[in-house]
């Protein structure tokens, strides 16, 4: 009988608790597990060791290390997962001494992003993250990931297995490399029709797990996917959306922050996390029954400043209220212009942050009615390429716009009120 179910993966998460960090190490693993879950693995156990910093030669200290390898065979599990980067040879070094498998928190994520990719870009993003990351850790060995079989790590974009074949990287790299610069230039394109329509641009950003497709959802019934996993988004959705105030702005619901992040990863990710970056506003949005939510918030803004966003408007969204957990007063956030309690599982609080989110764009921007005169035709081209427009109409003394204006616009435009 064949059984084609993948089997199992049992692993051991393991974590250093460094001297002066201020991330706390029993949340990070927590988090790692809810990772491993994730990506189908069932954890056996936690180990951390307070240490000054990581081992070179094999991540922890040898005495902790010959503990770990009696943990393994007690609890029967398959592989260890490491909270932190690993270099090849300390992969070797661990591999050879505790004889099974050696991931880290890099490729668990990555694992999970494989398997959640949808949309083109997506897709190529996460293989050519897996075989850098591939490539980086096999160096000299080659036959590591062969030998794992299945399982975290093994997984490519949708259905398909990960290239391991060292020889066919770098072409297979070159080669998604090219067609990531065709999928950015046609992004491009689509921003810039975006900027010109002038229709505002409002960002849903935060931690994964927050609950932004959820909030995504309930804006516009798009049929997001949201559910209680890590990293339920990798690609982005874009909406239009009209609200009862009859404006029309975009939303975008993105991809989660997470912490521990390698940089390399979040440059692999930057034409997925970018679109924050053309956005108006963020709504940042905050899971406030979280009891790490604080550390969530710097987490997200750390990021936020990695992709130059630190000087966009923020508004935090405490969401989840629903929950008793988060009947605690709500961190300060300094960095937001403003802030709203929401759920947006039970849409509460939606109508006034959305009418919060109108009138910090506002601030910016004046909704007023004008009518042109026929043969002031310059001026119609001038409102199609500046303006946003709410409505438009033929009337008999001439065109009538209602439209948000900046103010170079509104003085140029000032004369034609006729409100
Ligand atoms: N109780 C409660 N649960 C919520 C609320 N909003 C979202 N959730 C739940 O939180 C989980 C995560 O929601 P998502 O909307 O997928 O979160 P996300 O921020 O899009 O997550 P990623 O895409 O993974 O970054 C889901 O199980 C939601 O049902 C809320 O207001 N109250
Ligand atoms: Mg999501």
């Amino acid at each position: 009988m064949y059984n084609t179910e993948e089997e199992q993966e049992r692993v051991i998460l393991v974590g250093i608790d460094f001297d002066k960090n201020d991330l706390n190490a029993e949340s990070c693993l927590d988090e790692l597990e809810e990772l491993a879950k994730t990506a189908g693995a069932v954890c056996v156990g936690k180990m951390i060791q307070k240490r000054e910093g990581i081992h070179r030669a094999h991540y922890l200290g040898k005495g902790k290390l010959e503990e770990l390898k009696a943990y393994i065979s007690e609890t029967n599990a398959t592989g260890i997962i490491c909270d932190d980067e690993l270099t090849a040879t300390q992969i070797r070094n661990m591999e050879k001494i505790l004889n099974t498998k050696i991931m880290n928190r890099t490729l668990l994520i990555l694992d999970i992003f494989a398997s959640r990719a949808n949309s083109a870009e997506g897709k190529v993003q996460v293989e050519l993250a897996q075989l850098k990351y591939s490539l980086s850790h096999l160096a000299g060995q080659g036959k590591s990931l062969s030998r794992l079989g299945g399982g975290i790590g093994t997984r490519g974009p949708g259905e398909k297995k990960l290239e391991t074949d060292r020889r066919n990287i770098a072409d297979r790299i070159s080669e998604l490399n090219k067609e990531l610069k065709e999928i950015e230039k046609r992004r491009q394109i689509i921003r810039e029709k975006r900027i010109k329509n002038k229709i505002p641009i409002i960002a849903l950003a935060g931690y994964t797990n927050a609950g932004k497709s959820t909030l995504m959802n309930t804006l516009t019934n798009a049929g997001v996917l949201a559910e209680d996993k890590l990293f339920a988004t990798l690609d982005t959705t874009t909406r239009k959306i009209k609200l009862p105030s009859g404006a029309e702005y975009l939303f975008t619901d993105t991809v989660g922050f997470i912490q521990k992040l390698p940089h390399h990863l979040i440059k692999a990710f930057r034409a997925t996390l970018e679109e924050v970056k053309y956005a108006d506003i963020i709504l940042h949005i905050v899971d406030a029954s979280n009891p790490i939510r604080e550390q969530h918030i710097k987490i997200v803004y750390e990021t936020l400043k990695d992709l130059g966003c630190e000087e966009k408007p923020v508004i935090t969204v405490f969401n989840k209220t629903d929950k008793a957990e988060a009947e605690t007063p709500f961190p300060k956030d300094p960095r937001a212009l403003s802030t709203q309690a929401i759920s947006a599982k039970y849409e509460k609080g939606i109508s006034e942050l959305l009418e919060k989110t109108e009138e910090i764009i506002k601030g910016f921007k004046k909704l007023i009615q004008i009518t042109i005169p026929y043969n002031k035709g310059s001026l119609i081209n001038f409102i199609h390429g500046n303006c946003e427009i709410v409505e438009s109409d033929n009337k008999p003394e001439g065109f009538f716009f209602k439209i948000y204006a900046n103010s170079e616009a509104f003085n140029r435009l000032k004369d034609y009120i006729t409100d």
